[in-house]
């Protein structure tokens, strides 16, 4: 990695061997055990981190409670500028971020540039959004009345994210929490505890110079366990939580025993429809880039294609040939396409899907296997690989985090294959390939696509933050980023003022003393 300046990568972002895993930016309080951060792209250990015991949660809780109370109360527009200044943190320390994102998590270093990039757009749309957490007013019923309702700082926002976007999931979330007048406590996946660092690092330094209440981004590295304490923290209003549907369901329950609100961004079984209107050459790249970007572990990944029969051979064949040059190798280096797995039991669970779906009468096309030899000495490095399978199999209704993408057949019309997207148990993202009007307009319909995302003539990935993302069904029913997702950050009120000297009562209700 040093012959691609991660050294220097690692020094600007303050990473140092050891690092604080539990801080609230100026202090720090971990007291735990030491974890290691090993990177998939080389085997090699990165640097550590000390890790937090349920003492050190309790005081950047206490910190984060504290920091609350003083936070809320500058202005909206006030804390956008702070969203401001670390946006522009951001853009400095791009390159550093992107490539530690790349080196520890293990995506393309075009992409890890790219999840800096969608930081810093969010970032953008908050500050605009900090002048624009707009309430209705309301027509009274009732003369000498007036209706309005307002938006207040909500709390303490938990956020649990995961190892595929180690960093742009907890900018979209604290971005539209700060605005908000809120303070996070952020516990990073164990997988990519460094990427926590580095973020809190760059935070750190805008709270400084600011003179912010210490507390407003509370870093918290742990196991489940720190997970378990915040979900059933009561002083939490809100946990965001990313990851599988498995995990969802546990924060889900736990934060809805205390009537808590949640925010799931869970699995994803996203497929691509193609019709015969396909433009053949648009739904390769789509198809190509949504399979084997960030090496099949997006949550937006391209799993399936739903192929009409009268060109199936026609896109077979040619995802067949693209498949034949991509370059699979170290991330770092911009002449590959594809980097490895994050783990050797994400490699395994990889093996396990090619397994199956050929036990349950599937036929590999693209065979997949593990690589070996220079330059995949961490073992996680694997082939992306192509499957003919039905959408019934058990495997293809599981959301495997690896770069295996199933073909499907269908015949007749669009309606057929948008049962067969419909037909699983996930709801995040799809997509259809057409240039009939028709078709297209029909997938978004309401007998459309099931998913929170539905696109036509663009992938199932790379959305873009000005839009909610997040899904429907076991996807968690979550939106994050764009549109208005910031809602979920604060509290609405309705108000209702009199301004006479008597007091009707709403409907009509005569109540005389
Ligand atoms: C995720 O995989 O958790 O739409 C998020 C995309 C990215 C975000 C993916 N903008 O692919």
């Amino acid at each position: 990695a040093s012959q691609f300046g991660m050294n220097e990568a690692l020094e600007k972002l303050g990473i140092k061997t050891i690092n604080e895993g539990t801080s609230t930016g100026l202090q720090n309080f971990s007291s735990g055990e030491i974890l290691e951060s090993y990177s998939p792209v080389d085997g090699k250990l990165i640097a550590s981190v000390k890790m937090s015991t349920a003492q050190d949660y309790e005081k950047v809780m206490q910190a984060a409670t504290e920091a609350f109370k003083t936070f809320r109360l500058i202005p909206a527009p006030q804390r956008g500028e702070i969203v401001r200044q670390f946006g522009q943190k951001l853009r400095e320390n791009k390159e550093a971020l992107g490539k530690l994102v790349s080196y520890e998590m293990g995506k393309s270093l075009q992409e890890g540039y790219g999840e800096v990039q969608e930081m810093i757009d969010i970032c953008d749309f908050a500050v605009g959004l900090s002048r624009q957490l707009h309430g209705l007013t309301m027509h009274s019923e009732r003369p000498g009345h007036r209706m309005y309702e307002q938006y207040h700082s909500l709390g303490v926002v938990g956020i649990i994210s995961a190892f595929n976007f180690p960093v742009a999931v907890w900018s979209w979330n604290t971005a539209l929490a700060w605005i908000s007048g809120d303070v996070c406590v952020w516990k990073p996946s164990e997988k990519t505890p460094l990427c926590g660092i580095a973020c809190q690092n760059i935070i750190a330094q805008v709270i400084k110079e600011n003179n912010l209440p210490e507390g407003i981004s509370c870093l918290i590295n742990g196991d489940y366990k720190i997970g378990e304490l915040m979900t059933a923290d009561t002083r939490i209003p809100l946990v965001s939580a990313t990851g599988s549907t498995r995990m969802g369901k546990i924060v889900a329950q736990t934060v809805a025993g205390r009537l808590g609100k949640s925010l799931l961004e869970l699995g994803g079984n996203n497929a691509i429809i193609v019709t015969p209107d396909a433009d053949i050459k648009m739904t390769v790249i789509g198809a190509v880039f949504g399979a084997v970007g960030t090496a099949g572990q997006r949550c937006t990944s391209t799993r399936r294609l739903i192929i009409h029969e009268s060109i199936y051979d026609k896109v077979k064949d040619a995802l067949v040939a693209a498949y034949k040059q991509l370059r699979i190798g170290n991330p770092l280096d911009e002449n590959n396409h594809v980097g490895p797995l994050i783990d050797t039991h994400a490699v395994e669970m990889y093996a396990v899907a090619l397994n199956k779906v050929v036990a349950e009468g599937g036929k590999i096309l693209v065979e997949g296997g593990v690589l070996s030899g220079d330059g995949y000495e961490s073992g996680c490095y694997v082939k992306p690989a192509i499957a003919e399978a039905q959408n019934s199999f058990a495997i293809v209704q599981h959301e495997t985090f690896a770069p295996v993408l199933y073909l499907i057949k269908y015949s007749g019309e669009v309606d057929n294959a948008i049962e067969i997207q419909n037909g699983v148990g996930q709801g995040l993202s799809s997509a259809i390939m057409t240039n009939n009007l028709r078709e297209a307009e029909r997938f978004l319909s309401v007998v459309g696509s099931d998913c929170g995302i539905a696109n036509v003539n663009i992938g199932t990935s790379g959305a873009e933050i000005g839009g909610a993302f997040g899904g429907e069904k076991e996807t968690g029913g979550g939106r994050e980023s764009g549109s208005d997702a910031w809602k979920i950050y604060m509290r609405r009120q309705t108000n209702t003022i009199n301004y006479t000297t008597s007091l009707p009562l709403a409907q009509g209700i005569k109540f005389d003393l």
